[in-house]
């Protein structure tokens, strides 16, 4: 598409498979996607295709021989070919692109017979994308690519092509369901699912041509504010009966609906808490709805007081997702999936685990990640997010069984993508994009190896080392200069960028770091603070107990510590606020200063733009490190060793 980046797949990446020789076989209209895909690339270089010819001299065969729902397929060479066959359809489709990220190896004599199948049948992404601008949030809530690719003037967008760029970018890296609009339900927004859905299946339309269900999220009260009835009680049998009317018609409308996602009774959304019944009352309401379609329900777990006093120390909002959830273990449908954060506050550069996750065996539970960037530097930064990722995918959070699988209900992502002509506003944040699809692909992948694949990918070989050197530790050092050691937040209140210390910290928000002249961070442990850490199995409930055991990078999640207290590093906690905060900023300077060498093998537009974004992320990790560091060394009185300038 012109003026649109094609990001990870270019032309030239479809080189190998367009100066060839190919054979599509099987039918559907997923074959026709990967049918069209290998014509469009032998236009551009010379090769050919043909569609379920009898067998003859091909350099790879793509066939599909049933119509199943498998997303598996295997990849050999025989005979002088490369064949990809798969069972289903969006099988080939992601065996197409698997020949596509492998290149001319792809026909290499010595390619090993491999059989690919993703670890996790569901990989989302959520659009956090209002349909009528927000007069607070605007079009994206907390996005930072410009406007939706879905609504812009009120209203579906009437040219999809950019959808479909984007349908195609996502089966590329395995991401098989989305969710079209903002989890927060406006006015407008809530009519998606009734009178509106027409919109809706428009989108569907062009996702389901590359093997991606659409789901929709709804209000909780949508038979109040649509219905106009004078409850949404979950029991009552005229709301169910709702539900299934306006359910059957989305269904008619879009046969292949994936299902809902709802925000219930969290951050003044409406739940069933109004009628005092349970989020599994309301979760299976849904999934009774939704079962006769094969759709599922993923009901948020993001459930806390946003209006605590900040001066009651007992009310702990780590706590309150598994406090609410954990006593309602086993009640769930079995197609209502509970969808956590990975973290048990928000999305901060660092957190633990969510105890929640493996603590409800019988519930399947989905697992949800932040793309678009709101904590960590709002597209404008740097911030691969790859390993912070893996870390938590990867972590045996339960008897050994680490989170990606126990995931079982999927991993999802709020999308950081928009109508920016990169996609992702800042272009090295489509790395994020790319990751979280191979990861939810393969949760225990290597990280760095997606790095790789996404870098050589998108800009080939020559920038390789260079962006390698850049992306690599950027979540690293973006933790450096911002909050330290896990506490979170100290960022402005609203829009959330930017350094605060103290801008959350007389807040009913619930996340606080009690700094004061003596030390800081919040106590959770059993023995004397909020007992947070006790909702952890073992070993991490005694791991995270005591500030002897607990890892630095978590100690001030878990524990409020004199300035003076010596950490696993050597180092106190206050000349590691200073350190880490002076070694951030030389982190960021010298990303800058790389990015800059890449002048000439990176295209120039591309490249003044990630050079301004490098100006402004320069600028601000200076700020936040001269925030930081000012306020801590005003608190504690107490000199940097190393005698920089502090104020
Ligand atoms: O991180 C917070 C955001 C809200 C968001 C909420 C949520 C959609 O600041 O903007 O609302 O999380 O996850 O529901």
């Amino acid at each position: 598409m012109q003026g649109v980046d094609p990001a990870w797949l270019p032309d030239e990446v479809f080189r190998p498979i367009g100066t060839r020789r190919t054979l599509v076989r099987g039918s559907g209209p997923l074959v026709d996607t990967v049918h069209e895909e290998v014509t469009r690339a032998c236009a551009r270089f010379g090769g050919r295709v043909e569609r379920d010819a009898a067998p003859g001299p091909y350099d790879l065969v793509l066939e599909v021989t049933g119509t199943d729902g498998s997303e598996a397929f295997t990849c050999e060479r025989a005979d002088g070919r490369t064949n990809v066959t798969a069972t289903g359809p969006s099988g080939l489709l992601y065996g197409l692109f698997h020949v596509v990220r492998l290149g001319e190896d792809a026909f290499r004599e010595d390619l090993p017979r491999q059989t690919h199948a993703p670890a996790l049948a569901l990989r989302m992404l959520d659009h956090w994308d209002n349909v009528a601008v927000h007069p607070v949030m605007g079009q994206v809530e907390r996005g930072y690519a410009g406007g939706s690719l879905f609504w812009a003037d009120g209203r579906a967008r009437g040219d999809l092509d950019r959808v479909r760029a984007y349908a195609r970018l996502l089966a590329s890296c395995g991401i098989n369901a989305v969710a079209v609009n903002n989890v927060n339900v406006h006015e407008t927004e809530a009519r998606l699912l009734t009178d509106r859905i027409g919109e809706v299946a428009a989108l569907a339309e062009v996702f389901r041509a590359y093997g991606i269900r659409t789901h929709l999220s709804v209000t909780f009260a949508a038979p109040l504010v649509l219905g106009g009835m004078d409850t949404a009680d979950p029991l009552d049998a005229r709301v169910r009966a709702w539900w299934a009317r306006a359910t059957a018609e989305v269904y008619a409308a879009i046969p292949d609906f994936g299902g809902y996602v709802v925000k219930a009774d969290s951050e003044g959304q409406p739940g069933p808490f109004a009628y005092g019944r349970t989020h599994a009352d309301g979760a299976n309401m849904l999934a009774e709805a939704l079962r006769p379609y094969g759709g599922t329900v993923h009901w948020r777990a993001f459930v806390y007081d946003h209006r605590q006093d900040w001066r009651d120390r007992s009310t702990d909002r780590a706590r309150a997702a598994y406090d609410h959830f954990v006593p309602l273990d086993g009640e769930f449908a079995d197609n209502a999936v509970l969808q956590v954060k990975h973290g048990p506050m928000d999305f901060q550069v660092r957190e633990p685990v969510s105890p929640l996750i493996g603590a409800m065996p019988g519930t399947r539970l989905a697992v949800e990640v932040q793309a678009t960037q709101e904590y960590t530097g709002q597209q404008r930064h740097v911030c691969w997010l790859g390993p912070m990722w893996s870390e938590v995918l990867r972590f045996p959070v339960q008897e050994g069984l680490p989170v990606g699988e126990l995931a079982r209900g999927g991993l999802v992502a709020v999308s950081n993508a928009g109508d920016d002509p990169y996609w992702t506003g800042h272009p090295l944040a489509q790395a994020n994009l790319y990751t979280f699809g191979r990861l939810a692909w393969r949760p225990d992948a290597d990280p760095s190896q997606i790095l790789d694949e996404w870098i050589r990918l998108t800009f080939g070989t020559a920038a390789a080392a260079g962006l390698r050197a850049i992306l690599d530790g950027s979540w690293r050092t973006y933790e450096k200069y911002t909050a330290p050691l896990g506490v979170g937040f100290m960022v402005q209140p609203g829009h959330h960028y930017g350094p605060a210390v103290d801008g959350y910290e007389y807040s009913p928000w619930g996340t606080y770091h009690f700094a004061d002249r003596d030390g800081i961070g919040v106590d959770r442990s059993a023995a004397t603070g909020t007992g947070f850490a006790a909702q952890y199995a073992k070993p991490w409930a005694e791991v995270y107990e005591s500030p002897d055991t607990c890892p630095d990078e978590l100690l001030l999640f878990f524990h409020h510590v004199p300035y003076g207290h010596v950490l696993h590093s050597g180092r106190t906690v206050i000349q590691h606020i200073y350190d880490t905060h002076f070694e951030g900023v030389e982190e960021a300077e010298e990303a800058r200063r790389v990015w800059a060498g890449l002048g000439d093998v990176v295209d120039a537009e591309r490249h003044a733009r990630v050079a301004e974004l490098f100006e402004e992320q320069v600028r601000s990790a200076r700020e936040w490190r001269d925030q930081v560091n000012s306020y801590f060394f005003r608190k504690s009185g107490v000199p940097d060793e190393r005698g920089r300038r502090i104020c």
